[in-house]
């Protein structure tokens, strides 16, 4: 089984979530987009649900393929968001963030009643932080906010560089117009700490570390799809 038949694998699994009227937050990237395909399937066939897309290329992914979306405002409270990850380790702490679109995933899935992460097993951690940490920081004070986060990160024995997320032409921008800071920082193993001590830097916007918010994890590997609770 390749790495696409894994992604259908874990989103084929979790449209077995999906009710008829239910209000879903629809996340990004490639999992997330496999489960848009299958859900398109089952909304041609008669099921009747509206989606919240997480980022503007879920949403257009959506509109092509017929899934009817609202925004957040209009369907502020949601039954359950269906979004990949990064990274999942054992007690389902995710690092999100690697496809740009971490605060308005971490926006819905907060509005969700409940939240599924759909992954292929190289996602599966023991300790978070192999993968870099997306930072979303606000462009004004970016060089101080930088100074912030590294120094956050040195009280809790974390080091290593942090760069600017570059795009194609210059700086990658959020959807939202932030910038991207990601942190390798190796293994984190108090991941709630850095968590809330990086929410109380000012020029951070939002981080990747998506903690206690999943409420069960299906991941595809070679042999099927297996649930994590
Ligand atoms: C998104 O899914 C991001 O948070 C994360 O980076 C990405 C994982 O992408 P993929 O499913 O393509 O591995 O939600």
């Amino acid at each position: 089984m390749d790495a696409r038949e894994m992604k259908i694998k874990a989103a084929e699994a979790a449209l077995a979530h999906v009710e008829d009227g239910m209000r879903l937050g629809i996340g990004t990237g490639s999992t997330a987009e496999e489960f848009v395909r299958l859900l398109a399937e089952k909304v041609a066939g008669g099921l009747r649900v509206e989606g919240v897309p997480t980022s503007e290329r879920t949403a257009r992914l959506c509109l092509e393929l017929g899934v009817p979306l609202k925004s957040l405002d209009e369907l502020p409270e949601l039954d359950l968001a269906i979004d990949g990850a990064d990274e999942v380790d054992g007690r389902l702490n995710l690092i999100k963030g690697g496809g740009g679109a971490l605060l308005r995933e971490k926006i819905v899935a907060a509005a969700s009643q409940r939240m599924i992460v759909i992954a292929d097993e190289s996602k599966v951690v023991e300790t978070l932080g192999a993968f870099k940490l997306p930072i979303e920081v606000n462009p004004f004070g970016l060089v101080s906010t930088r100074i912030a986060i590294e120094k956050t990160a040195d009280r809790l024995g974390l080091s290593g560089p942090i760069s600017l997320r570059a795009s194609g032409d210059g700086t990658f921008t959020t959807d939202g117009g932030h910038y991207i800071l990601d942190a390798s920082f190796g293994r984190i193993p108090d991941a709630d700490a850095l968590a809330s001590r990086l929410n109380d830097i000012p020029g951070v916007v939002e981080h990747g570390l998506f903690i206690n918010m999943a409420s069960l994890a299906i991941i595809a590997g070679p042999a099927g799809a297996r649930t994590l609770t």
